[in-house]
This record gives structure tokens, C-alpha cells and sequence, in this order.
């Protein structure tokens, strides 16, 4: 008789990515293809990552997952779309000493366990659908033995939630939109590896832990339908920024870098304010935040830190090296003390850890 006692295991861990060229706007909610390429970079896992471990048995009755301990639904259509695509992919495995075989149809009838955890407060408003999704493909994959290259499962996770499918390259990864009906083209390719651009520093300032009133997913699907704006940027100014920022990042010319990060940082909340009825993500701590990085830029010959909001008030700033993070770090400190009187107590430090 066939046992039901086995278990196979598999466990990844996946960072999150800031979009330095931002994603927002969808062209077919289903499959989650977009109106525009995007650019983002990956963080170091230390900081802001997910760990993930699937867990397969034919004593499972059904698909469970659990976010840090507490068990979640997985109705979503998104979970069952991922699924479906890593179930057609997914190759025979067999374990002799253990008894175990399975066939490529056989994982049909199978269930998974799924266990996630954020190395950060899922609270703190910070990206965390992109980590959980990349995180979750690329487990599953390597528990159903799926031999595609990461471009493909990009292409899977991206599914699961659209900014997913560039983190699954670290570095620098660009998400192409692709123009082919099935989706099979709009995946991310990795411009750079992580040690092209060392130098850099990403903190995270929470400006506040509290969660977004507007979904992204909602928040673009009404900016899609209601915007003029968002028009102009897809067709027009995303492009040859895309090409801009390419170059920037090649050559590592950091002034170029800010200044098209802000930009399109600050075109992203203008498509947001001309939607109807309007989305604001930032907050007046944002705002004095802008003000301090551009007044800073100003004084100065070339450029000093790049700041980059996305779906919520928290800032993320980027400087060119260790010196300006730590000047940045005390000027945040002096004009956000530590206290009951601002949200924005606490830095999360991106990419390596300074002072
Ligand atoms: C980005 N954001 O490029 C942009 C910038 C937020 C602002 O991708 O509906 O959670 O799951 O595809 O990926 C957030 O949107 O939305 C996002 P879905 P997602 O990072």
C-alpha cells in the first residue's frame, strides 16, 4: 500500500525591490500586464526580504498558507493563476530510498502547506506583495522540480502581483511590458548583478506604520480609468526616461540616477492627484522630506540623494556612498527627532549597514 506519511519540503528567501522607475497602471487585470516598463532596484535580504517554506504531502486536504504564524486565505484568484501555471510545468520526482515518486500529473492532486514570514513589519506599509509572490513562485518551483529559467517564473510571479516578477533578480532589473496577448513576454530581465553599483545605500525612513487606505491594485485601476495623465506618461515620458536610466545605471552616473528617480517618484503622485476622486499616498512628513533632500541637492554642485515614494508615505532614500548616508541619516535625525512628536522614528537600512 502506498504510504501517506511523507513530507517534501523547500524554502527560499527573497527581498523586496524599490521601483526607481515605477510601475502603475494595467492593460489587463487578469494576467497583470502593465502600461509601461519599469525599473527597480533589489535589496540585500538582510533587511527587507521573505522566507517562505512549501510544504507538500498526500495527507494535505487542502492548499493552507500562514503570514507570520497567522493563517490567511487563498481563495484569491491570484494564488490559483500562479498555481496553475507551475502545475503545467512541473517535472517527475522520485525518492527511492524514501518510496516517494511523483509524476508530473500527479502534483494535480496534490495540496501544499505554505509559511511565510517578512523579516520586517508587514505593518510598516513597506512593499510586501512583491517579496511574498517572488518568494512563493520560485519555493513551489523548486519544490515541483519546474525547469524554467528565472525569466519564465518571473513571468509566473508576476501574476501573483505585478512588481513580484523583479525580484526575482537581484541588482538592477528592468520589468519589459511585452506585447504578446498570452503574457509570455512581460517579464523582468536583470540590467545589472548587485555588485555593479556597491556603493549605493538605500534607508528606508517609516514615516508612518499605519496600512494604506488605497490598494495599489485598485488605486492604478482607478488612475487608469480617470487620469489624462497617466496617458502621456506611458506613452510618452515613461520611455525615454526607461532609456535614460538604463544609461545612468551603466555608467553609474549617480546625478542622472536622482534626478530621473525623483522625477518619476514625483510624476507617479501627480497621476495619483489627477485621478478622480484623487489618491494621496504622501503626507506632509513626506513632503518636508522632499523638501530636505531637494534643498540639500540644490546647495550643492552635483546631486546628494535620490528620494522615491511609492503606495504610502514612507521615503525611501538613496545616496551614492557611505559618507552622504551618514550625513543624511544625522540631517533626518535633526529635523525628525526621535519622539512622541513625528511618526518617523525609525530607519531601515537598505543594502549595507552604515555608522
Ligand atoms: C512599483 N508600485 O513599481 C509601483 C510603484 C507602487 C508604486 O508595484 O496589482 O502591489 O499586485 O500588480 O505590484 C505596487 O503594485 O500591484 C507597485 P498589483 P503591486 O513598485
Amino acid at each position: 500500500a502506498e504510504s501517506h506519511n511523507w513530507i517534501l519540503m523547500a524554502t527560499a528567501r527573497t527581498p523586496t525591490n524599490i521601483a526607481v522607475i515605477k510601475y502603475w497602471g494595467k492593460r489587463d487585470e487578469n494576467l497583470i500586464l502593465p502600461i509601461n516598463d519599469s525599473i527597480s532596484i533589489t535589496l540585500d535580504p538582510d533587511h527587507l526580504s521573505a522566507t517562505t517554506t512549501v510544504a507538500v504531502s498526500p495527507s494535505f486536504e487542502k492548499d493552507r498558507m500562514w503570514l507570520n504564524g497567522k493563517e490567511i486565505p487563498l481563495s484569491g484568484g491570484r494564488y490559483q493563476n500562479c498555481l496553475r501555471e507551475l502545475r503545467s510545468r512541473a517535472g517527475d520526482f522520485e525518492d527511492e530510498k524514501r518510496g516517494i515518486q511523483i509524476k508530473k500529473e500527479g502534483w494535480n492532486k496534490l495540496h501544499f502547506h505554505i509559511a511565510s514570514y517578512n523579516n520586517f513589519p508587514t505593518a510598516a506599509g513597506l512593499a510586501s506583495s512583491a517579496a511574498g509572490f517572488a518568494c512563493l513562485v520560485f519555493s513551489l518551483a523548486k519544490l515541483m522540480n519546474v525547469k524554467e529559467e528565472l525569466g519564465q517564473l518571473s513571468a509566473i510571479a508576476r501574476q501573483g502581483s505585478g512588481s513580484a516578477c523583479r525580484s526575482l533578480y537581484g541588482g538592477f532589473v528592468k520589468w519589459t511590458m511585452g506585447n504578446e496577448m498570452s503574457g509570455r513576454d512581460s517579464k523582468a530581465v536583470q540590467l545589472a548583478n548587485e555588485t555593479h553599483w556597491e556603493d549605493l545605500i538605500i534607508i528606508v525612513a517609516v514615516v508612518s506604520s499605519r496600512q494604506k487606505e488605497t490598494s495599489s491594485t485598485s488605486g492604478m485601476r482607478e488612475s487608469v480609468e480617470t487620469s489624462s495623465l497617466i496617458q502621456h506618461r506611458a506613452k510618452v515620458v515613461v520611455p525615454s526616461r526607461i532609456l535614460q536610466m538604463e544609461e545612468a545605471i551603466r555608467n553609474r552616473n549617480f546625478s542622472s540616477f536622482a534626478r530621473l528617480t525623483c522625477a518619476d517618484s514625483n510624476q507617479f503622485h501627480a497621476v495619483c492627484l489627477d485621478t478622480s476622486p484623487p489618491i494621496f499616498y504622501m503626507n506632509d512628513t513626506s513632503h518636508r522630506i522632499i523638501n530636505l533632500v531637494e534643498r540639500w541637492n540644490r546647495h550643492e554642485e552635483t546631486l546628494q540623494v535620490a528620494y522615491t515614494f511609492d503606495a504610502g508615505p514612507n521615503a525611501v532614500l538613496i545616496a551614492p556612498n557611505r559618507k552622504v548616508a551618514s550625513s543624511l541619516l544625522q540631517r533626518l535625525l535633526f529635523y525628525f527627532p526621535p519622539g512622541p512628536d513625528y511618526e518617523l522614528n525609525s530607519y531601515v537600512l537598505g543594502d549595507k549597514t552604515i555608522l
